[in-house]
């Protein structure tokens, strides 16, 4: 993507780590905490020192029951962070939106990839943009939208109807003229899910290999990890997604979206060595 280059080894992956930067004052763990944009960058470069592969910089909270924001204040939030960021950026850089105009912006700065949380919804515009621009798309299941999604989310067939939907928004990404090797699927943990439908996705994600593309999942501090815990709340919730991560990548995750960037790579690596280790 973009002159930046990963190659996996389909059958042994090393996971890569994509770092979250959130602009954003409302953001479920870090909201309110990177809308200055000297500290988003701050952060954005602490984590790609913590190992992170890539960064997603998102200025607009998805979690559930948020409204929205609108493009002209997602640019504003943006642009700013990335303008610096770009400036020589430490790592490939993904930009979490869904709205074409934003991902054009961005892209022009220099991003490397789209990361959009509809898989292409709204139809092939966002997919143009990251063909015109030669970036990577990341296209992610969520049933509804984030304003309802949690409202009693229901599947006739659920491993079915998420590789199904990702399978749609690949083949209108590749249609749109986006390159089959820069494109990534994720099954959208909590995004229109129960904690029971999270825990299925994640223990089977080799439902998923079949697209034939790089695997990211997000459980990141998340509520259903609050859920299994007693309700601890987001900020107690680090050994949760530790064992969450090492779970995903033990059934088969190229990438795991987090917050917590050197603890998560360092319990990925063991996780991988354990996983890739001759068998005796
Ligand atoms: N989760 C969130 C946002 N974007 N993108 C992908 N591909 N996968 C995910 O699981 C995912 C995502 C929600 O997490 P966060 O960005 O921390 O929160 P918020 O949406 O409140 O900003």
């Amino acid at each position: 993507m973009r002159g930046a280059e990963f190659a996996w080894d389909a059958d042994r992956p090393r996971t890569l780590i994509m770092g979250i930067v959130n602009v954003t004052p409302d953001s479920f763990v870090d909201g309110g905490r990177y809308l200055d944009a000297a500290e988003a960058v701050r952060h954005a470069r602490a984590l790609a020192a913590d190992g992170a592969d890539i960064l997603d910089i998102g200025a607009e909270s998805t979690r559930p029951g948020s409204p929205g924001v609108l493009a002209s204040e997602e640019r504003a939030r943006l642009l700013p962070v990335l303008e610096r960021l770009l400036d020589g950026p430490p790592c490939p850089v993904s930009v979490d939106t869904s709205k074409p105009d934003v991902a054009a912006a961005a892209l022009a700065l220099g991003a490397h990839m789209v990361n959009d949380v509809t898989a292409l919804a709204d139809g092939p515009a966002l997919a143009q943009v990251c063909a015109d621009h030669g970036a990577a798309l990341t296209v992610m299941h969520m049933q509804g939208t984030p304003r309802t999604m949690q409202v009693e989310p229901r599947y006739d067939d659920l491993l079915g109807e998420v590789r199904a939907r990702l399978e749609t928004a690949v083949a209108t990404a590749e249609d749109a003229g986006v390159a089959p090797d820069a494109i990534c699927v994720d099954p959208g943990i909590g995004f229109g899910k129960t904690v029971a439908h999270n825990l299925t996705l994640l223990k089977r994600l080799d439902v998923f290999r079949a697209l034939g593309k790089p695997i990211l999942v997000g459980p990141s501090r998340k509520s259903f990890i609050g859920a299994l815990l007693d309700q601890v709340p987001p900020a107690e919730r680090l050994e949760g997604t530790l064992a969450a991560c090492v779970m995903a990548v033990a059934a088969g995750a190229h990438i795991v979206r987090v917050h917590d960037v050197a603890a998560v790579r360092r319990a990925v690596r063991v996780a991988e060595a354990i996983r890739d280790a001759v068998p005796g």
